[in-house]
């Protein structure tokens, strides 16, 4: 079995969150994925408008995610991927290299984000 781990924020969910997880579990039998806290958020400088709770309640409705853990620090990765013996890492490309250092444990894949949609640009649009 080969397991794939992505993480993310995942607010408003859209076309580009859905794109990204097809594209991450085309590359295993399993895809987790570490879920932003909403204190973690704060830290990377996010306000998410759904809750951790609600996040992860939508995340795992979606057919291509197997399981979901909850992401609440910067420093995590390298023990996720030896607990769940992920196989592959895999992020959009506004991360490209920084996430090289997982290339030691395991396959890191960086994959073209979707254009056209964020969800920065929906809370911008609604809100002009
Ligand atoms: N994404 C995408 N296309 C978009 C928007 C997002 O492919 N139009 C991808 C991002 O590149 C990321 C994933 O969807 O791989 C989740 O995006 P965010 O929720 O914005 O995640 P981010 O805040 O970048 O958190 O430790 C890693 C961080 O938690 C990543």
């Amino acid at each position: 079995m080969t397991n794939v781990i992505t993480y993310g924020t995942f607010d408003l969910l859209h076309k580009g969150h859905i794109r990204l997880l097809e594209r991450a579990a085309s590359f295993g039998d399993n895809l987790i994925v570490g879920l932003s806290s909403d204190e973690f958020n704060a830290v990377k400088g996010k306000k998410a408008y759904t809750s951790f709770d609600d996040r992860k309640y939508i995340l795992e409705s979606i057919k291509y995610v197997d399981k979901v853990i909850p992401e609440t620090n910067w420093d995590q990765k390298i023990e996720d991927v030896k607990k769940f013996n992920i196989d592959v890492f895999v992020m959009g490309d506004d991360w490209t290299g920084k996430f090289d250092f997982l290339k030691e444990y395991c396959k890191v894949v960086y994959l073209p984000r979707t254009t056209g949609i964020s969800t920065t640009k929906i809370k911008n649009d609604l809100h002009n």
